[in-house]
């Protein structure tokens, strides 16, 4: 027994962080179903640390120090429960399960439960940043008890993305907390890749740019606020030649985007609490709808919008406003997504640090940003802020975007060109906005078909109109 730690599931994510626990000094005990993947680790890894191989589960456990620390990285799903099956009645009370699988929350809430109820500690941790991250330091945003994380917290930072020497790790809050964490985190990707791509299309539809001069204009935003990993990886992506064909690489990729399925868990888990992340459900569709083959076929024929190109002389205009309606868009996506952590944290009694999750947001992870540090700044001077507007800086800036922000769009749709995502983030910030909205209309719809009933603004109450009966008053329902 003396192993601080237990990797089981060596495939690339389990083995990589596998290798950075034994690179920051930890001795790992290595497991896998298929053995040959822990010899393989070992014979080709084995001098970078201390590690404890392992064929049977019996012989994993029996490695580790206790309180026992077993992390479990294989597929999410089905193979989770039987990895935990297989490991749990090995275990005794105290010791802990660590999922760093892509779980949704859901389940991790049920697994929690179930371990609890045996003395055993299951953490659910989002770990972002991919292989690369695994290995060099993702961002873990771990859940389950404060007692377990004063045990794994300190080994959790160690392997963690560090910016300005602060770990990209912290206790996110009980149960499922660091998978759903980690679930908007995604859906805030999806929102920012589309964003991304429609200030692209943009600039190459209407500014008539071709794909190296776009690249050199995100070179520049990523100087500026927009700085940030998938700015700067679109500039490479975009200045990138297919070597076979000489065109840009963009030109040469089927134009339907898939996904893993995170964005739509965090598009069907915003509906039941009622978040309105329009953005990421918005990035979302975007995606199925560019796969939809047949759909796209039947539209192809329609008409569009109308050309109006753009003079040499005003292109450089228009890249400035695409930037403020890029930017403008983005904090409205941020901002959707803190709102629905904020509401789970209700839902689910999480107290869940708003800043601390900008902070660890800050490397590792594919989201990784300048602009975080504003958001974590925000949340550090005002927890209880309602909405990222609220902090002058922030309002201040989407005030200054107004003009850009809505010229854009509505040159685009003139256009025909889609930016589901800057629009919906546009309607967002005028729905929240308004004075008044026409959903008084809609209640008055529906006291008229169903007798569903609604409030007065001059007065308390609930009422019912008798609307086959003119003339009659209203009934207090
Ligand atoms: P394997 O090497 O034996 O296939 C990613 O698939 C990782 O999860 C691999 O390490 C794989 O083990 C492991 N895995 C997948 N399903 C599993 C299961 N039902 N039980 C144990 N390990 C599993």
């Amino acid at each position: 027994a003396s192993a601080q730690i237990g990797v089981t599931g060596l495939a690339v994510m389990g083995r990589n962080l596998a290798r950075n626990f034994a690179r920051h000094g930890y001795t790992v005990a290595l497991h896998n179903r298929t053995a040959a993947r822990t010899r393989a680790l070992v014979e080709e890894f084995g001098d970078e640390g201390s590690f404890v191989p392992t064929e049977t589960a019996e012989d994993f456990v029996a490695a580790l120090e206790k309180p026992r620390r077993l992390m479990i990285m294989v597929k999410a799903g089905d193979a989770t429960d039987a990895v935990i099956d297989e490991f749990a009645p090995l275990l005794e009370s105290g010791d802990m399960i660590i999922d760093g699988g892509n779980a949704h929350f859901l389940d991790t809430r049920r697994r929690e439960k179930a371990l609890r109820e045996r003395g055993i500690h299951f953490v659910g941790s989002g770990v972002s940043g991919g292989e690369e991250g695994a290995l060099h330091g993702p961002a873990v945003m771990p859940g389950g008890s404060a007692e377990s994380y004063a045990v794994l917290g300190p080994m959790l930072e160690a392997i963690s993305a560090k910016v300005d020497g602060e770990p990209c790790c912290t206790h996110i809050g009980t149960d499922g907390a660091g998978h759903f964490v980690k679930m908007v985190h995604n859906g805030i990707e999806y929102a920012d890749m589309q964003l991304i791509a429609e200030a692209y299309d943009l600039l190459r539809h209407v500014a008539g740019y071709t794909p190296a001069q776009i690249a050199d204009v995100f070179r520049v935003w990523n100087k500026g606020r927009l700085n940030s990993y998938l700015i700067e990886i679109t500039a490479e992506i975009l200045a990138h030649t297919d070597a076979g064909t000489d065109k840009p690489f963009v030109d040469i990729v089927r134009d339907a985007a898939e996904q893993k399925g995170t964005g739509r868990w965090t598009v069907q888990t915003a509906l039941d609490l009622g978040s309105p992340v329009t953005a990421i459900a918005q990035a979302t569709f975007a995606r199925v709808a560019s796969s939809r083959t047949a759909l796209r076929e039947a539209y192809r024929p329609l008409a569009g919008g109308t050309e109006h190109p753009l003079r040499p002389h005003e292109a450089e205009r228009y890249v400035a406003t695409v930037e403020h309606a890029l930017y403008a868009s983005k904090v409205i996506a941020y901002d959707q997504g803190w709102t629905m952590i904020r509401d789970a944290a209700e839902e689910y009694g999480w107290d869940i640090d708003l800043g601390n999750v900008a902070a660890i947001w800050r490397g590792g992870c594919i989201i990784r940003a300048a602009f975080l540090d504003r958001i974590r700044a925000a949340y550090n001077t005002d927890a209880t802020l309602p909405s990222l507007l609220s902090e002058p800086e922030f309002a201040d800036e989407i005030t200054k975007a107004q003009v850009p922000w809505r010229e854009v769009i509505a040159a685009a749709t003139r256009r025909g060109i889609p930016v589901p995502a800057f629009s919906s983030a546009l309607a967002y910030y005028d729905t929240l906005r308004a004075e008044r909205l026409p959903a008084a209309l809609i209640q008055g719809q529906r006291d008229f078909f169903g007798a569903h009933t609604y409030r007065r603004t001059d007065r308390e109450g609930t009422f019912h109109t008798l609307w086959a009966e003119p003339g009659q008053p209203e009934v207090e329902a």
